[in-house]
């Protein structure tokens, strides 16, 4: 746990260091005021930076660090139109000078005309495309559908507003995979009203969970009960797929706190909800932006909801991402939004500290969706379940997502537990590294704080593998100083893994 101006273990640069460079829990209304704040003084910023007179800035969101540096977070507009990929970060002494800006592009932003030439798709918006190549007036168009196994589909398509042409396209919902019922007896925190209880966790934003029934829309039925006793950890009471979504989330919620200093998904305080029993054998589950909200199939013959720890934490953890460096889950961005997802859903398992489903850098291993009772990804070697990258290499951007986000998985066992055998709760690793290093880890604990900070701080929508090096050695030298272990850490682990 992360004690902000408390001094952890012995006396030492480090510990100071890190105290100063984490970030201050701020409560739902200290963020709300510190954004207008922010807002108040975005004019001048955007002048700072040298922004286009066109361009204005809107704050996302404020992170203060204990040592006084601001991180602000903002999204940009040009003529009043919103700038995909635009965002980008300010980094602020404690005396108000500029430190450094984090930067999704460092393209100008410029267009002939903000008029378009092409006709728009009916409910298209008109948007600044600047995420890749060449920044255009563009249309945004969404088109919303059902994937071929009953996943949701968003795809959001961007086209050049002045030829008609297709720039750009990527899907919004994203998908992962789930687990059983496995995490034994378990404290759920719950709601009564009227005779009964309802499954409203009311200590952690009053996160709701939801029985869709089969459905696949809507919120469906809060889950009821008369005594309070939910599911029998059989997966045809319908209780029991509920209690392990309310457990998931609420470990979700508590690591966030306990150990990010992370007041929920978005750092609003708000309560995400969940919903189980989606469709009929759904093998999957959801994390949807636009409903704020977790979803799980009943998985092969509604016998396996996939409601387990580690995909219940990756699941929201794609929320976590959306509220801060925003990843685009398209080429490496993408992979590295699916990574961090594996990185804090395996953070969230190990934080439970559940005997039932202890800590591991397995990914799904209780969900056995392969039916051979083999984990979904292995974090140690990504290569074993036969499709992930273990190395960054200039193509692995084309790779699906949950596949190029092997090489960042790798990374951070690597950083966590170092290279080698190595045996953690009963389950044994062999990490190898590209240039036949070694890499001594430096515990997971500040591995996480690590990625954190990168993530909030200095990672914007287009980061891939070379900037999510200088992010996280940048999160380094913030927590533990440029000279620190933890730093050459980092370095040994990313150039184990070829990024250099
Ligand atoms: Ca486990
Ligand atoms: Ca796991
Ligand atoms: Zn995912």
């Amino acid at each position: 746990m992360v004690v902000v101006g408390v001094q952890a273990g012995s006396a030492g640069a480090a510990p100071d260091r890190a105290a100063g460079a984490t970030a201050l829990p701020l409560n739902a209304s200290q963020r709300a005021t510190a954004i207008k704040e922010a807002q108040a003084g975005a004019a001048s910023v955007a002048a700072e930076i040298k922004l286009g007179g066109k361009e204005k800035l809107v704050v996302r969101d404020v992170i203060k660090d204990a040592d006084g540096t601001v991180h602000t977070r903002y999204e940009r507009t040009y003529d009043g139109l919103p700038v995909l990929g635009g965002d980008l970060v300010t980094h602020a002494r404690k005396d108000g000078s500029l430190k450094g800006v984090s930067r999704a592009t460092d393209a100008k932003i410029s267009v002939a005309s903000t008029t378009a030439a092409a006709t728009a798709k009916s409910g298209a918006r008109k948007v600044i495309w600047a995420a890749t190549g060449k920044p255009a007036l563009a249309y945004e168009n969404v088109v919303k559908g059902t994937r071929a196994d009953g996943t949701p589909s968003e795809r959001h398509v961007i086209t050049d507003a002045t030829s008609g042409k297709e720039l750009y396209s990527y899907e919004a919902i994203d998908t992962g995979s789930g687990t059983s019922q496995y995490s034994g007896t378990v404290t759920l925190g719950t709601t009564a009203s009227g005779s009964g209880y309802n499954l409203t966790d009311g200590g952690r934003g009053g996160h709701a969970t939801y029985d869709l029934n089969g459905g696949t829309t809507g919120t469906g039925t809060l889950f009821t009960d008369a005594d309070d006793i939910w599911g029998n950890g059989l997966a045809t009471d319908r209780q029991t797929a509920a209690a392990d979504a309310h457990y998931g989330a609420a470990m979700t919620w508590d690591f966030y706190k306990n150990e990010l200093g992370r007041n929920g998904i978005a750092g609003d305080g708000k309560a995400a909800y969940s919903r189980v029993h989606y469709g009929n054998a759904y093998v999957n589950a959801f994390w949807d932006d636009s409903c704020f909200c977790m979803t799980y199939g009943d998985g092969s013959g509604n016998l396996k909801p996939l409601t387990s720890l580690d995909v219940a934490g990756h699941e929201m953890s794609h929320g976590l991402t959306a509220a801060t460096a925003g990843l685009k889950y398209s080429r490496e961005s993408g992979g590295l939004n699916e990574a961090t997802s594996d990185m804090f859903g395996t953070a969230v398992e190990f934080y439970a500290n559940n005997s039932s489903d202890s800590g591991d850098y397995l990914i799904g291993e209780k969900i056995d969706i392969r039916g051979n009772g083999t984990p979904l990804r292995y974090m140690d070697k990504p290569s074993k379940d036969g499709a992930s990258a273990d190395y960054w290499s200039k193509t692995v951007g084309r790779l699906d997502v949950h596949y190029s986000s092997g090489p960042a998985n790798h990374f951070f066992y690597l950083l966590s537990e170092g290279s080698g055998a190595k045996t953690v709760n009963g389950v044994s690793y062999n990490s190898p590294t590209s240039n036949g290093s070694t890499v001594t880890g430096i515990g997971r604990a500040k591995a996480v704080q690590i990625w954190y900070k990168a993530l909030t701080t200095y990672m914007t929508s287009s980061t891939g593998y070379a900037a999510a090096r200088v992010a996280t050695l940048q999160a380094a030298t913030d927590l533990y100083g440029a000279g620190s272990a933890e730093y050459s850490a980092v370095a040994t682990a990313w150039s184990g893994i070829n990024v250099n």
